[in-house]
């Protein structure tokens, strides 16, 4: 064996033996941790290299890894898995799983990426699966899957829809005709609910007219279906709106998978702005009524989750983007998070934490003059309270 084999591969060890810690930054609404839980160098040496010496005399890296990122999350038997966006030298991404005992250290990605049914021609590239286990029994894996645009000159033209998958293993994938929204030629950010909805299967979409713009899409989309094995949505409602100046202004799409609380859904999802630097991805949260799941019943103003330090710059820098957490059955709720399109964080709550978050964090009143009314409320409201304390 080449010699820097067991340089690489020493390297690689200790990555996946350190333990992570939290920040010291503190909001009280969730605690950062100091290290990524998966980074391009938590892919296995033997992913990248040949490890032949004879058809790699300079052990080179034959086939790199770029950046490991937006990662679907799920708890099974105890164990915490990944399904992280791998994205290769060559641009295109895949899925491959990772494992820990810990939710927010020690991720070891499974010998082999997933090799999903090749089942769509002109399908170049997948990202961004969310894995929601349903009530059905089966875990949905539904994803992005992107092809060129044949109808347009644009070498750059391309179509995004959702492809959907099941598994019972991770291990094992089925694939189904990728879903149909009638109404929208393009999807990206797509979800399975849990949960039936009056019998039937429910998506969160979020319909757009071209590849990027998400154009004449008015925010996440809500749309039913009765046959998973050809989904066919002919209506999307909508239920979080894009609104004017504020962080969903340019495009927003769903995240996690809604996790349900005695006061309603709750939806850590994607809200993007348009800024002189580019695109402004955060994260934010809103909840929908548990009898009506398309119903917003609070939207705390603001983002919850925005780019900090070494998060700001990547690939495609100033980004934070969510498709994956995890609650425990005691309650702790793990957001896998990643950064400027190249690593992945976690940031750890509580369920008790996220619904007071949720429920009695203000609105936004949308205009300058009411958040310097709401401001003073609150000044006012504790200058009186340190007042009293210091009389
Ligand atoms: O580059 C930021 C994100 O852009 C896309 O999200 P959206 O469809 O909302 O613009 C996705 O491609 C996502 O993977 C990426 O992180």
């Amino acid at each position: 064996m080449h010699p820097q084999y067991y340089v690489e591969q020493d390297k690689y060890e200790r990555l996946l033996h350190r333990k992570n810690e939290k920040s010291d930054r503190y909001n009280g609404m969730y605690d950062r941790y100091v290290y990524p839980v998966l980074t391009r160098e938590h892919i296995p040496v033997f992913w990248r290299y040949d490890l032949d010496e004879k058809t790699n005399p300079f052990f080179m890296e034959r086939l790199g890894v770029n950046a490991v990122f937006n990662s679907g999350a799920i708890e099974l038997n105890g164990k915490y898995y990944l399904i992280a966006r791998v994205e290769g030298y060559d641009r295109k991404s895949f899925f491959a799983v990772a494992e820990s005992k810990s939710p927010v250290d020690g991720f070891c990605f499974w010998d082999y990426p997933v090799e999903l049914p090749d089942t769509c021609k002109h399908e170049t590239n997948v990202y961004d699966m969310r894995l929601t286990k349903h009530e059905d029994g089966y875990i949905y894996g539904v994803f992005c899957s992107e092809s060129k645009d044949t109808n347009s000159n644009d070498l750059s033209a391309a179509v995004a829809e959702a492809g959907i998958v099941r598994t019972k293993d991770l291990k094992t994938w089925e694939r189904l005709n990728n879903l149909k929204t009638l109404q929208s030629p393009q999807q990206r950010n797509v979800i399975l609910h849990p949960e039936f909805v009056d019998g039937k299967y429910m998506f969160y979409t979020r319909p757009m007219d071209g590849f990027i713009e998400t154009g004449s899409g008015g925010g996440i989309g809500v749309g039913f279906c009765d046959d998973i094995t050809n989904a066919v949505i002919e209506e999307e409602i909508i239920t979080s709106q894009r609104k004017y100046h504020t962080i969903t202004e340019a495009k927003n799409g769903a995240g996690a998978v809604p996790i349900k609380t005695d006061k309603g859904w709750i939806h850590i999802a994607h809200g993007v702005r348009n800024t002189a630097a580019g695109l402004r991805y955060v994260i934010y949260v809103f909840a929908t009524d548990l009898r009506d799941p398309t119903k917003v019943i609070a939207e705390p103003s603001g983002y919850y989750i925005a780019p900090l330090g070494e998060e700001r710059v990547g690939d495609v820098s100033n980004v934070v983007f969510t498709n994956g957490a995890i609650v425990t059955k005691t309650g702790e709720v793990y957001i896998y998070y990643a950064s400027s399109d190249t690593r992945l964080h976690v940031a750890e709550t509580t369920l008790d934490r996220l619904v007071d978050y949720t429920f009695n964090t203000p609105s936004d009143p949308l205009r300058s003059v009411d958040c310097v009314q709401q401001r003073c409320d609150l000044i006012r409201k504790n200058l009186d309270i340190l007042g009293q304390r210091n009389k």
